[in-house]
């Protein structure tokens, strides 16, 4: 079956390296395409597309003649040391043909500056980039006349942006405001490492001392940590210096649950919501969820989970990583250099990933965080503006290939190269670009903004760089691949909600006091402190949490769900 996956994916693989030989980062991001001049987007109600000075969507430059924006953009002036010799400031500029006059704000402070400026209804400048403000303060000033509402713009008067929506859909649902407005155009990065976070890491060495196959149920993984505990699987003569399956605390995705939760009912290790029905449902509720605390339960009282898995934090967890012999079999984490350092290969490539376990109902599902968009270093436009369209225009460019390739990782051929056509990436299909300079290197000095800019990153600035020996983020990537991709879940809760100001509040305090109330009776179960067997014990967390208001907070994510939908 597994072999039957490898050739078609080789297949895919080789037929899609035949068909993108002549592509080229530069020439794919290029707006020169039949969309950009079919002319049909410029049938436009209303806003830009009227503007004279305006050419086609989609084409460069922008404007017909020079003309002069206001911006302020919050920066990282370890990246900015004069702006007006700067390669991306200039390089915009110069591909755009509108002359920005910068305000550079440092990020520390630019979310008290802009906050400062709004409360006191001050000008604001045409564009405000990366201002470090959330969803519901730009939605909160947007319904209210001062940042001016994209939908139209974007529907009618953009090339990239639409285009992305089409193929995005969900990014584009995420950015509306709950009154079905969009007011800003945030950031987007697509990273498997993150987007499949919970995972299991298994030593796939001890497997191979002790003969083991890599476990494929939770049956078979029970019996493989039991094998760890008992025998020597490190191989150093004490078959009692192994701790099977460990995590700490503050670990990035240590929650305890996720992978192991999974195979009876999903657990995205965050808010533990599902959709069942077209609604959003508690997972922590369900008869399944009690049958995986049970699974876990009995991991925790034979000695299989580690028994400081609650307590220790990473420091102290990472001894059993560190040294000529490893102590810990395998461990609940995003990736292993969260425990260890990259630069020590030999401390984290014997780990391979889990699959994910088939549980008692024969489902393998892998935890699955959708990519969302981020308001933080989004643009806004000005209302009063009287340049709107122009800045649109703008805005909509920042969001090309091309744009995030000047604004993050500098000149072509300089700072970055597009590979030969016969080089994979890291994905296994044909590499998009080569690092020349890396981020923090001091040739990028005054080169780049850095992510301190609005951008839409796809997959491939990630999994399409070229594959370097002995990368330890590549490795984890791969194993992603090869191991998790496939097995999301059929509907997730989205990871943005379009909820009303009238109800953020409240949903913000329900949120954190049901998700902490749920964590802390998931632990006393897991370590016998309440016993998952009672029935008395599981009503009394069951009547405990309807005492939370937890019907009041479903009901408030539903009703945005009902607008997210829409
Ligand atoms: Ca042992
Ligand atoms: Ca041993």
């Amino acid at each position: 079956m597994k072999r039957k996956i490898l050739i078609a994916l080789s297949l895919i693989i080789i037929i899609s390296l035949l068909c993108s030989c002549t592509k080229t980062p530069a020439q794919t991001t290029g707006p020169s395409g039949t969309e950009a001049s079919t002319g049909k987007s410029s049938e436009a109600t209303g806003t830009g597309s009227s503007n004279p000075i305006l050419n086609e969507v989609g084409t460069l430059p922008l404007v017909k003649e020079e003309i002069e924006l206001d911006i302020m953009v919050g920066y990282y002036p370890f990246l900015v040391t004069d702006v007006n010799t700067h390669y991306a400031a200039n390089e915009l500029q110069k591909r755009t043909g509108i002359k920005l006059n910068y305000e550079l704000v440092d990020y520390q402070q630019v979310s008290e500056r802009v906050t400062l400026m709004l409360n006191a209804g001050d000008e604001l400048p045409d564009i405000i980039t990366a201002a470090r403000m959330s969803f519901d303060q730009i939605n909160y000033y947007g319904s209210r006349g001062v940042f001016l509402p994209l939908e139209g713009m974007i529907e009618n008067d953009s090339y990239w942006i639409k285009r992305i929506f089409t193929e995005y859909p969900d990014a584009g649902r995420q950015c509306r405001a709950w009154d079905g407005h969009i007011y800003v155009v945030p950031r987007y990065a697509e990273n498997l490492l993150t987007i499949y976070g919970a995972k299991i890491w298994i030593n796939g060495k001890w497997l191979e001392n002790l003969n083991l196959d890599m476990p494929t149920t939770t049956e078979e993984f029970y019996n493989v940590l039991k094998a760890f505990k008992e025998q020597d699987a490190n191989n150093n003569g004490d078959p009692n210096d192994e701790i099977p399956l460990t995590t700490a605390n503050n670990l990035w995705y240590g929650h305890v649950g996720g992978a192991l939760m999974n195979p009876f009912i999903y657990d995205n290790t965050g808010n533990q919501l599902i959709i069942k029905d077209g609604k959003i449902v508690p997972a922590y509720t369900q008869d399944e969820w009690r049958e995986g605390l049970k699974y876990i339960n009995k991991l925790y009282k034979e000695g299989l989970l580690d028994s400081e898995c609650y307590t220790q934090d990473t420091n102290t967890m990472k001894q059993l990583f560190m040294g000529d012999v490893q102590r810990a079999g395998s461990v609940l984490v995003g990736k292993m250099t969260n425990i260890v350092p990259a630069g020590q290969p030999e401390l984290w490539q014997d780990y391979v990933l889990v699959p994910p376990l088939k549980g008692p109902s024969g489902q393998a599902v892998t935890c699955y965080v959708p990519p969302s968009v981020k308001a933080d270093t989004g643009s806004v436009i000005n209302a009063k503006s009287k340049h709107a369209d122009v800045a649109f225009r703008l805005v909509d460019y920042f969001w090309s290939e091309e744009a995030r390739l000047i604004t993050c990782y500098g000149e072509e051929n300089v700072d970055w190269r597009t590979p030969p056509s016969n080089v994979l990436g890291v994905n296994g299909k044909p590499a998009f670009m080569e690092i020349i300079n890396s981020f923090g290197s001091p040739e990028l000095e005054n080169r780049i903004f850095g992510d301190n800019f609005t951008y839409f990153e796809t997959e491939k600035f990630v999994g399409g760089q070229v594959r370097k020996e002995g990368d330890a983020d590549q490795y984890f990537y791969m194993e992603v691949i090869d191991k998790l991709v496939g097995f999301e879940p059929d509907e997730v809760v989205p990871p943005i909600l379009p909820i009303t100001p009238e109800a953020i509040e409240e949903y913000n305090e329900l949120n954190s006091s049901i998700t902490s109330f749920v964590n802390e009776n998931k632990a006393k179960f897991v370590v016998g402190e309440l016993d998952i067997y009672s029935d008395a014990a599981w009503n009394a967390y069951l009547d405990q949490l309807k005492t939370f208001r937890l019907e009041r907070y479903l009901e408030i994510m539903n009703e945005a769900y009902e607008i997210y939908k829409k």
